[in-house]
């Protein structure tokens, strides 16, 4: 990477603020903007007329979307100093949630929906003649994450405004997002997804909270008066962090919450020597060094070890974060930070932030000259650690000397917490070496790596897996040395998503229907779907239940032909699986049923034949190429089986393009069939799996993450289970022979006899023999062959199930009813009851 440009003690030119001498209360103060149509129509046209400077003549939407959106900006703004002045009243203790991921998705329909301004909006419109459909889906998705990390980072700010917790998301503000997905000849290709280019008219930029993230330099050490040593880091180049702010409002109570975004600025300093060179230019072009930082997302959801950027990215997050946090702290209780474990929690969304650990360490010994043990004690109470995987290709690992490179100050610190961890580890343990290496924060043998998830099991109060089995798993593997030493710490919080999106918003029809039989209350209080139990008995009920479905298969129906040129029928079984493209989620699996059906079409084994529509959706890591075949295989064999006359009115199979927060919002609500397929013991939870739940589909799942949770809660009469659990699947890799399987099972090998004669590639042979190999070969990890014919027969069932219509409702209406504990309320309510420990603080009302 280019250098960055600054040098310490070099001339700063206009970085700091302007300031006003003393706050002038006056300039704050107006009436309370109503949330009635005729006063939103009056805000739309003075945006629209005046701010946007646009007339009658223009026919852009976007500019009518912005309008709209800054006009219900206003209102959220009104709510959001409110809900900052009740907590700063109170001085309650806050959580901060550290993540590189904040898959927001769509703002303005979540806005309608939380400030209860969504029928008023509606009338707006229709007054101005505009029509919310083509104006909402003006608005770019913020596709700030990868997939179920990074949405349920989003979910979770949702329920924490919902349920008035003083919880603050810090993340990156990049100007790339997740790329755009395109499919050309069955082809993934990534375009850059430019999303602020129109402008974002959900973000406040924040210059007057600028700070400064150090890179490179080294440590210097001066003796204190006290004797101890005080760190120095010298030479450093520096990078500008300024902060964007969004407003995260909760469900009707008043309350907006913060997600604090940090973009990365060059200073305004230049390198003299190289401008008195004569190097004006190359001065100025070293600004992209420190520009680039926030420029783009990293579309890996399995960590892409070892790239600098990636490091940058996550200490730009964690430092710019922590010196916010602790700028306040200083503004309100000076140098006191006797108090500042009590009032202030740090949850680390998996690994990614946990530079914040020794950033921390840093700030409070090198900037507020506290010892080491106070820092650490500190240190130890605020931090929480999430964990999202086991997959160990997925574990973060720094080379050391990299991190050394680039983070000089903080190795010595980590190296300083590892060599106290390891003293503690031999009091324990004494003599037992082999512990102490396999527990190291530095991973020795080879180049020496930093064991990001290690240092932060080391420095957290916390420990969480994300389902019962995720964390029984952590626990019992990944974890067992700290497990036995540290037992108290590990803890589950089973994972949840938020009902107003994934319901009351997404699904407007089956709310509505909800709300007329069992009231209103369930959308911030999800455990009272239960009451919808007892309906499910009323054949009325039912025909009412099918009837909203039926409506939206059709919008789901119209978006796949609008997107893919095929036509789904509304009366099939729509099969859906849309999530990251993954070995070990087995999309595979699927592609190999499917290929069956219609191997059984075509042998005339169509006797009882349940028509059904396969839709598979989800974007594959750039450089992750066997899951860019797997989609290859499933465009492949879409137009084989779409352009066969055989399967007409009995088969249809898409590949879905660009899968997104705002596709998910359509495909979910028209779903019957939920694929959960992962190899069990692999999908640490799962989200879209309760995503699917909530809205009336059946899952057909394995053993694995919030799965089986799922599925005691529905009971297992209405879930379609198959499939090894994850203790057999970890016995059958011993002697696991996939050549003997595929012999022994004649659908498996006709299907497989399909694929390597090439009848889905007829122009360009071999190019799935990858596939092939990988299914065939004794280390398939995922063993998708060992589950086919658990697989196929879970299938036939769902196919009997869904031909009685009526009881296929029942199912359906019981999973709705039986999915309350998968509100991210209640995940939250968990989190804050064992970690976090806050007051819920109403905000001050509007007046
Ligand atoms: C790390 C380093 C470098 C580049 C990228 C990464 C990286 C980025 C994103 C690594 C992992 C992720 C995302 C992981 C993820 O989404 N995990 C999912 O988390 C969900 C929420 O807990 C679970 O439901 C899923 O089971 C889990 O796969």
């Amino acid at each position: 990477m280019q250098q960055l440009i600054t040098r310490q003690g070099e001339p700063i030119i206009h970085t700091e603020p302007l300031t006003i001498s003393k706050p002038v209360p006056g300039i704050t103060e107006l009436p309370a903007l109503g949330m009635d149509a005729d006063s939103i129509v009056n805000d739309f046209r003075r945006y629209f007329s005046h701010t946007l400077g646009r007339d009658r003549m223009c026919l852009s939407a976007y500019p009518v979307y912005t309008s709209l959106s800054l006009s219900l900006r206003d209102r959220l703004v009104e709510r959001w100093k409110n809900t900052q002045y009740a907590y700063e009243e109170i001085n309650c203790k806050r959580t901060y949630y550290l993540s590189l991921e904040f898959l927001m998705g769509r703002a303005l329909g979540n806005a309608m929906l939380n400030l209860e301004v969504d029928k008023p909006t509606e009338e707006a419109l229709r007054k101005l003649g505009l029509v919310l459909e083509e104006i909402a889906d003006q608005e770019h998705d913020a596709g700030l994450g990868n997939g179920g990390l990074g949405r349920l980072a989003a979910c979770f700010l949702d329920s924490c405004a919902t349920l008035q917790l003083p919880v603050m998301g810090y993340g990156i503000r990049y100007e790339y997002g997740m790329f755009r997905q395109k499919i050309d000849n069955g082809n993934q290709m990534e375009e850059p997804d430019h999303w602020l280019r129109d402008g974002n008219p959900w973000e406040i930029e924040r210059p007057e909270f600028t700070v400064r993230v150090k890179f490179g330099g080294h440590s210097e050490f001066q003796t204190r008066a006290d004797g101890g040593l005080r760190a120095h880091w010298v030479n450093f180049q520096d990078v500008i962090a300024v902060p964007y702010d969004i407003p995260v409002p909760g469900y009707r109570n008043g309350t907006v919450n913060t997600l604090r975004l940090w973009k990365s600025v060059a200073t305004d300093e230049f390198n003299l020597s190289e401008f008195n060179a004569g190097s004006y230019t190359e001065a100025v072009a070293a600004k992209n060094g420190a520009e680039n930082i926030t420029m783009v997302l990293y579309p890996n959801d399995a960590s892409e070890n070892g790239k600098e950027l990636r490091l940058r990215q996550q200490y730009f997050l964690a430092s710019a974060s922590l010196q916010d946090v602790l700028r306040k702290w200083v503004l309100t209780h000076g140098a006191h930070f006797g108090q500042f474990a009590d009032k202030n929690c740090f949850q680390l969304n998996d690994t990614h932030p946990t530079c914040a650990v020794p950033e921390l360490m840093r700030l409070l010994m090198d900037e507020h000259g506290l010892d080491w043990d106070r820092a650490w004690d500190i240190t130890r109470r605020t931090v929480a650690y999430t964990n999202h995987t086991l997959l160990p290709e997925a574990l973060e690992r720094w080379p050391v000397s990299m991190f050394g490179r680039l983070l000089p100050r903080l190795l010595d610190i980590v190296h300083e917490i590892n060599a106290r961890f390891l003293a503690e580890v031999a009091q324990r343990w004494p003599g037992d070496a082999d512990r102490q290496r396999r527990m190291s924060i530095i991973e020795e043998g080879g180049e020496p790596q930093i064991r990001m998830a290690y240092l932060a099991v080391v420095a957290s109060a916390s420990v969480n897996g994300v389902a019962e089995l995720h964390s029984h798993l952590l626990q019992q593997h990944l974890f067992h040395d700290f497990y036995e030493l540290w037992p108290d710490k590990f803890n589950n919080k089973t994972n949840g998503v938020t009902p107003r999106r994934w319901m009351a918003w997404s699904n407007p029809g089956l709310s509505d229907l909800i709300t007329r039989t069992i009231g209103d209350g369930w959308v911030t209080d999800l455990n009272r779907l239960k009451k919808l139990a007892p309906h499910a008995d009323n054949a009325e009920f039912r025909a009412e239940w099918r009837a909203v479905k039926q409506a939206n298969k059709a919008r789901l129906a119209e978006r796949v032909q609008r997107d893919c040129g095929i036509i789904f029928d509304p009366d099939t079984l729509f099969d859906v699986q849309v999530k990251r493209i993954h070995e070990y989620k087995r999309q595979l699996l699927n592609v190999l049923h499917v290929i069956h059906l219609y191997d059984r079409i075509k042998r005339g084994d169509t006797a009882s034949f349940l028509p059904r529509c396969v839709l598979i959706g989800g974007k594959a890591a750039p450089g992750y190429l066997i899951a860019k075949r797997i989609i290859k295989l499933v465009a492949s064999v879409a137009k084989v089986i779409n352009d066969d006359p055989a399967t007409q009115g009995l088969l249809k199979l898409v590949f879905f393009p660009d899968y997104r927060v705002s596709a998910m919002e359509v495909i979910c609500p028209g779903t019957d069939l939920s694929e959960q397929i992962s190899t069990a013991g692999k999908e640490a939870s799962g989200t879209g799996n309760m995503k699917f739940m909530m809205n009336g589909a059946l899952t057909i799942g394995t053993l694995d993450g919030a799965n089986i949770e799922i599925r005691e809660e529905a009971g297992a009469e209405n879930f379609f289970l198959f499939g090894l659990s994850a203790e057999e699947v970890d016995a059958a890799r011993e002697n696991y022979d996939p050549a003997a399987i595929i012999a022994d099972d004649e659908d498996l090998r006709r299907v497989m006899q399909l694929l390597e004669s090439g009848h889905f590639n007829l122009f360009e042979p071999g190019i799935f023999d990858p596939i092939i190999h990988a299914v065939t070969s004794p280390r398939d990890p995922w063993l998708t062959a060992a589950d086919f014919r658990s697989y196929v027969d879970a299938q036939q069932r769902v196919a009997r199930a869904y031909r009685d219509q009526e009881n296929w409702t029942r199912m359906s209406i019981l999973n709705t009813a039986a999915s309350g504990k998968f509100s991210s309320d209640r995940t939250i309510l968990d989190y804050n009851r064992d970690i976090w420990h806050l007051r819920q603080v109403p905000a001050w009302p509007v007046k």
